[in-house]
């Protein structure tokens, strides 16, 4: 459950954090799972979809521990990552406060900022790269090693969601589609989401929200999330495929039982128009 200053919080700033959502045996867990991974991604990738284990540039210089900037779908494929946070209790709680009682995951990927290389994520809302009609979905992130300013927290700017949708765009050199930089150049008033591991991050699907580089010696993991409700998935504009975490009020662990939503109607969205 969320506290009545946390659901003002979320109305108002489009954001709250939970303090010891999960505790540190489950962290533990995730944390070896992420890590072996890392450290053994030959065997892995015939489980993984490679192309969802996003690599930072070509990585021969780096450290095999940095080669990582993000694993898309890893808690789909590991049972101590799923049951730890997609389906664990207490987050499942805090997401049956916003969505209600069914609920399916729509995405889960880990987010490695390493020690010194890991890069910015630029600012956007989620919803300008979804590009559906999720406004209402659950948006998470949970730190798994402490995230702070020095090592690239994330940023939001309150209130933000009140705005609404903003197309996004793509530069010669963004990573992925992004508010447009006029926008977001020297934005007064946003604030470092400094979370320590265990701790959640829940907001609104217009939030803006951004993270620095790593320049620290601190590496940086933590794990984001999209819950949607059954509503949500059954009229989903984009996803196809949803994972069951509650149904009935029960709540369903790992291995994932997958709902298929697709009527033949979803198309990609347009690619994303040029920033200048
Ligand atoms: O991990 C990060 O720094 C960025 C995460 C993020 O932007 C997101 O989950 O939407």
């Amino acid at each position: 459950m969320i506290t009545a200053e946390q659901r003002q919080q979320y109305q108002q700033d489009g954001y709250f954090i939970v303090r010891n959502l999960v505790e540190p045996s489950a962290l533990a867990e995730i944390k070896a799972a992420i890590l072996d991974f890392i450290d053994n991604p030959g065997d892995l990738e015939q489980v993984l979809d490679p192309e969802l284990a996003v690599r930072q540039g070509k990585g021969e210089h780096l450290s095999h521990r940095a080669k990582f900037r993000k694993l898309q779908r890893l808690g789909r494929y590991r049972p101590t990552v799923w049951n730890n946070y997609y389906a664990h209790p207490n987050v499942l709680s805090v997401i049956r406060s916003l969505l209600g009682d069914d609920l399916l995951v729509k995405y889960d990927s880990v987010f490695l900022k390493p020690a010194k290389t890991g890069g910015a994520t630029p600012w956007h809302q989620d919803i300008g790269l979804w590009r559906d009609n999720h406004v209402e979905a659950a948006n998470a992130w949970i730190a798994i090693d402490p995230a702070s300013k020095e090592n690239g927290c994330m940023q939001f700017l309150p209130g933000s969601h009140h705005d609404g949708f903003i197309d996004h765009v793509l530069y010669d050199d963004s990573l992925h589609g992004e508010l447009p930089r006029d926008l977001v150049a020297n934005l007064e008033g946003r604030v470092n989401i400094e979370l320590q591991p265990g701790d959640g991050v829940f907001w609104h699907s217009y939030m803006w929200h951004y993270s620095p580089p790593n320049s620290s010696d601190q590496g940086r993991i933590g794990m984001g999330a999209v819950w949607a409700s059954l509503e949500q998935a059954q009229t989903s504009q984009r996803v196809k495929e949803y994972f069951w975490v509650m149904k009935d009020r029960q709540r369903l662990i790992h291995p994932p039982k997958k709902l298929i939503v697709d009527d033949g109607k979803h198309v990609p969205p347009p690619p994303f128009p040029p920033g200048y």
